[in-house]
């Protein structure tokens, strides 16, 4: 059989190599058990300000204020989109603010003993973090939902630098494209989501919401938590919208808040079970926040009720249609994919970046190599400060 002896040779003339060049999507490699993933913990949070000026503090979380009647309601999203300041998408952050918070909380860093003089302070500075990964909670989303994608392509930058993975999203071509496409009443809905939060947060927890204030999406609220996906620990942050009134214990009583188009045929709440609870439930779970606030809008931006949803519960609703998604074969991908990196990324220097794509049509992760300073992303004030 000619075609075993040329795969038989083509194996031995291989050199040894224990890293795989790719990584498949397919959900059907990665059903099974839920792995283990340990209760998220929040080791921090920190506030940006109207300038987008990074606090290592709590001032800008808001709190939950719903409405007296939460099935009738009516919010128009579309007041005040004159007014709107918004972020300019052309600057790329990158992991910027998340390495801000890093530096200011070095001490966190330490996982077995808190320094307890200068000295120790001091000789902890080792730059090690004891941390696999440190990255931004939506990249981690956008693995988790990879699986069941099949419309968005990705592009995640990675660079080791002093034992600890640090993930990146690089924006493709194809969202760039749609970006610069988008159509003006696009743009416009792309207000409504923040004009919502505005109608049911409140900046003390006191004082009923200002709907008449200017809406911005430049200042924001950010937890820090870490958690251990199997071999694999990690630090993200994410933005939270707001808190539920007891400020005790604020990260059990974090909401999340949405907008979703209203659902009025069996078609239609299949379609928002299948593509959108999805990306609630896996952004939501993974900080381990605990419930989503969804406001129902009619096609003019108008919400009519509001609906609670508990983050771990989401998956109930879907479970028993086979055309659905499964939470265990979401985070097992997850977890195949960090332990992927861990073997691709090999060279620990911050100016050397690995890029991982995906895209819906191949189904699978490729990569390639960058040394030529071209996509590095670790910025030398954090490196610089790192070594100190
Ligand atoms: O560098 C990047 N490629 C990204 C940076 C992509 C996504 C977010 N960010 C920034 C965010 O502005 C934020 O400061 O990272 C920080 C934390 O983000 P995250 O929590 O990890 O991101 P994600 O879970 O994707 O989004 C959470 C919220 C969004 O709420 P909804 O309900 O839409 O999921 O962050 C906001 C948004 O409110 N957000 C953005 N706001 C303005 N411009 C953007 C954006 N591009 N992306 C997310
Ligand atoms: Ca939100």
């Amino acid at each position: 059989d000619t075609d075993a002896t040329s795969k038989r040779q083509k194996v031995n003339r291989e050199p040894v190599s224990y890293s795989p060049k790719t990584l498949q999507s397919n959900p059907a490699l990665y059903d099974g058990n839920f792995p283990y993933f340990r209760q998220p913990r929040e080791i921090g949070c920190f506030s940006l300000d109207i300038d987008r000026e990074f606090h290592n503090d709590a001032r800008q979380l808001r709190y939950y204020f719903p409405p007296d009647d939460t099935k009738r309601v009516k919010f128009d999203l579309t007041k005040g989109y004159e007014k709107y300041i918004k972020r300019d998408d052309d600057v790329k952050e990158r992991l910027d603010i998340l390495l801000k918070w890093v530096l200011a909380n070095r001490e966190k860093f330490n996982l077995h003993k808190k320094p307890e003089t200068k000295e120790e302070i001091h000789t902890q500075k080792d730059g090690n973090l004891h941390t696999d990964f440190i990255t931004w909670r939506g990249h981690l989303t956008k693995i988790l939902c990879t699986p069941y994608e099949n419309r968005e392509d990705w592009k995640m930058a990675v660079s080791l630098f002093n034992g600890t993975y640090y993930i990146s999203e690089v924006e493709t071509e194809e969202s760039r494209d749609r970006r610069k496409n988008m159509t003006s009443a696009h743009k416009e809905m792309t207000y409504w989501g923040y004009k919502f939060e505005q109608y049911v947060v409140s900046a003390d927890g006191h004082t009923p919401p200002s709907t008449e204030d200017t809406v911005n999406n430049i200042e924001g609220y950010c937890t820090v938590v870490r958690t251990r996906l199997n071999e694999n620990s990690l630090v993200f942050s994410g933005e939270v919208d707001c808190c539920r009134g007891d400020n005790t214990k604020p990260s059990k009583n974090y909401v999340e808040l949405k907008t979703s188009r209203e659902i009025y045929t069996d078609r239609q709440y299949r379609n928002f079970k299948r593509f959108k609870l999805i990306k609630w439930w896996a952004q939501s779970f993974l900080p381990g926040l605990p419930t989503i606030v969804a406001g129902f809008r009619d096609d003019d931006g108008v919400v009519t009720k509001l609906e609670t949803y508990e983050t771990m519960k989401i998956p109930d609703l879907v479970k028993d249609d086979p055309y659905m998604w499964n939470p265990s074969v979401c985070v097992n991908f997850c977890d195949k994919f960090l332990c992927f990196v861990k073997q691709v990324v090999q060279k620990d220097d911050p100016r050397c970046v690995y890029l991982f794509e995906w895209n819906p049509s191949s189904k699978r992760i490729i990569y390639t190599v960058h040394e030529d300073d071209q996509q590095t992303f670790l910025p030398d004030w954090f490196l610089e400060e790192m070594q100190k």
